[in-house]
């Protein structure tokens, strides 16, 4: 892989949910990977990544996801969602370097990241926190969105008043932490519009 042309500097940063008004940190850096290496990125990752067709259980029937999906990590980051025990692919390169350059920016320690792969606009993801107990009690989540630039939806869990949307493009950064997580819940809508692919990048770390 290229070397990436991080953009990460303070004025880059937009605060998009402040925790002071509402029990959230939220921050938007949209010039995180500049291009040409975003979309260096987005081809390596979609040929490179393992992508993994998955299904859910609902109501009584198992459904696939629309989207396709992937979890790399070191060896003892296992992670439930999706009511599954998922084990880590082990780490490849450009998935390897994204995460040092993370932790260093961000100073703090990712051990594993799920990749989703959205094929067009009829590819999404419901409302969910990512609040697994795996996750801990106020988990950094840091999302990379790398092609198609797609719509992404805050609402809080319990005040209708507080929702925020927002678009994320490719090569941005959001950083959601504090107590977001407790507190709000996030989705990529449907666009049936779009026919180019997205991928989102989520690195977390898992308590092992
Ligand atoms: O695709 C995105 O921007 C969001 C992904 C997400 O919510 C997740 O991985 O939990």
């Amino acid at each position: 892989m290229q070397q990436m042309g991080l953009g990460f500097e303070q004025k880059d940063e937009i605060l998009v949910l402040d925790s002071d008004q509402s029990n959230a940190s939220v921050q938007y850096y949209p010039n995180f990977i500049i291009e040409p290496e975003a979309s260096n990125l987005l081809s390596e990752l979609l040929s490179g990544v393992e992508w993994q067709a998955e299904s859910l259980w609902i109501a009584g029937k198992e459904r696939l996801v629309p989207r396709r999906v992937a979890w790399y990590g070191d060896p003892d980051a296992q992670y439930r969602y999706s009511g599954k025990l998922h084990q880590p692919l082990p780490w490849i390169e450009p998935l390897k370097r994204l995460k040092a350059m993370l932790q260093s920016e961000l100073n703090t320690s990712f051990n594993s990241v799920l990749c989703n792969l959205y094929r067009d606009g009829k590819d999404s993801m419901g409302w969910h926190a990512d609040d697994e107990k795996e996750l801990g009690h106020e988990p950094v989540i840091a999302s990379v969105s790398l092609g198609q630039a797609r719509a992404f939806h805050l609402k809080h869990k319990t005040n209708p008043k507080l929702r925020h949307k927002m678009t994320l493009t490719s090569g941005s950064l959001l950083v959601m932490q504090g107590t977001t997580q407790q507190y709000w819940l996030h989705q990529v809508p449907k666009e049936p519009n779009i026919t180019e692919p997205r991928i989102n990048l989520t690195f977390r770390n898992i308590k092992v």
